[in-house]
């Protein structure tokens, strides 16, 4: 069997608070069609990837910030894409915000789904390491309240078999923390799927701007390598309303290299022949886990978040 597949990420520009759902979703279509005659099998579109970046914004009530939530799968909001992607025999990556009545309550998540090339629903994902507060800081103009809209995931870090290998999925932050892409890894992930949306400034601490871009490459570039897996980030850019996020969307082959790279920040499909086989000799030398991981001496990972305390480290 071929273990090489041509795979797309098709980044969004901006998408402005007064733009419907079905506009995004016409623009992911054309991405969808212009990734298929460049014969992918699989495209990956960025996080809540059907509105703007609304955790920006400060609502207070549910009733004012629904609006930008998904119940069901399909969504009615997605039920286009979905039957474009399944007609085209076409697989997506797709983040959105999930709102979904469990356990009696209502819950929201920042969510990524894997549909497969048929249409069916391979995979859910729910994002662990949420970003910002949960309360304005207001000394920006502009807030980053993941906090506040959606709970930390509870879904874990699972991969999922799909009719083109096996898929680990993160979303934004996620790939900034190693742990993500090990847990999948020890579970054979050949392929990262992730999106994000990436403000430029940093509201929390001030950086120089290029630390933005050169963060986020350097984040999935050593996830790539250290996993012997291909990562595929898809970047939703540009300003929003005048709030401006990166671009720099990208393929990273399990070498570590960017082998394509979004050009501009606007809607952008890139595309990739990936050999799933070309980490196979990391996996089998330098980062072979069966062979050189030394569990023993990881157990502070799990036991402790923070830094412990000098005296009770020894
Ligand atoms: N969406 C998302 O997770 N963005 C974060 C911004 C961090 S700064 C508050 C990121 O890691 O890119």
């Amino acid at each position: 069997m071929s273990r090489k597949h041509v795979i797309a990420v098709g980044q969004l520009g901006p998408i402005m608070l007064a733009e419907s759902k079905a506009e995004a979703v016409d623009r992911m279509i054309a991405m969808l069609r212009e990734a298929h005659a460049q014969g992918a099998v699989w495209i990956v579109f960025p996080e809540l990837a059907l509105t703007t970046f609304f955790p920006r914004y400060i609502y207070e009530t549910p009733e004012e910030y629904d609006r930008f939530f998904e119940e069901g799968l399909p969504s009615p909001a997605m039920r286009p894409l979905f039957a474009e992607a399944a007609r085209l025999g076409v697989g997506f990556y797709l983040g959105y915000a999930e709102k979904v009545a469990e356990g009696g309550r209502m819950r929201r998540f920042n969510t990524s789904i894997l549909v497969d090339r048929d249409g069916t629903v391979a995979g859910k994902y729910r994002k662990v390491h949420l970003p910002g507060t949960s309360e304005p800081v207001l000394k920006a103009d502009f807030e980053h309240l993941e906090k506040r809209y959606f709970e930390v995931g509870d879904l874990g870090f699972n991969t999922f078999d799909t009719s083109i290998g096996r898929i680990g999925m993160c979303i934004c932050n996620d790939r900034r923390w190693p742990e993500t892409f090990r847990v999948m890894a020890l579970q054979g992930a050949e392929m990262f799927m992730l999106g994000y949306n990436t403000p430029t400034r940093n509201i929390h601490h001030p950086e120089p701007a290029h630390l933005r871009e050169f963060h986020h490459r350097l984040s999935i570039e050593a996830a790539a390598y250290q996993n012997g897996a291909w990562v595929f980030a898809s970047a939703k850019c540009g300003a929003e309303d005048g709030f401006a996020m990166i671009g720099g969307s990208a393929i990273v082959a399990p070498t570590g290299e960017s082998v394509a790279r979004t050009a501009g920040e606007a809607d952008e499909v890139i595309c990739h022949n990936c050999d799933l086989g070309l980490g196979d000799y990391i996996r089998r030398t330098v980062f072979d886990f069966g062979r050189h991981r030394r569990i023993e001496h990881y157990g502070l990972i799990t036991a402790t978040t923070g830094v412990i305390e000098r005296e009770a480290a020894k």
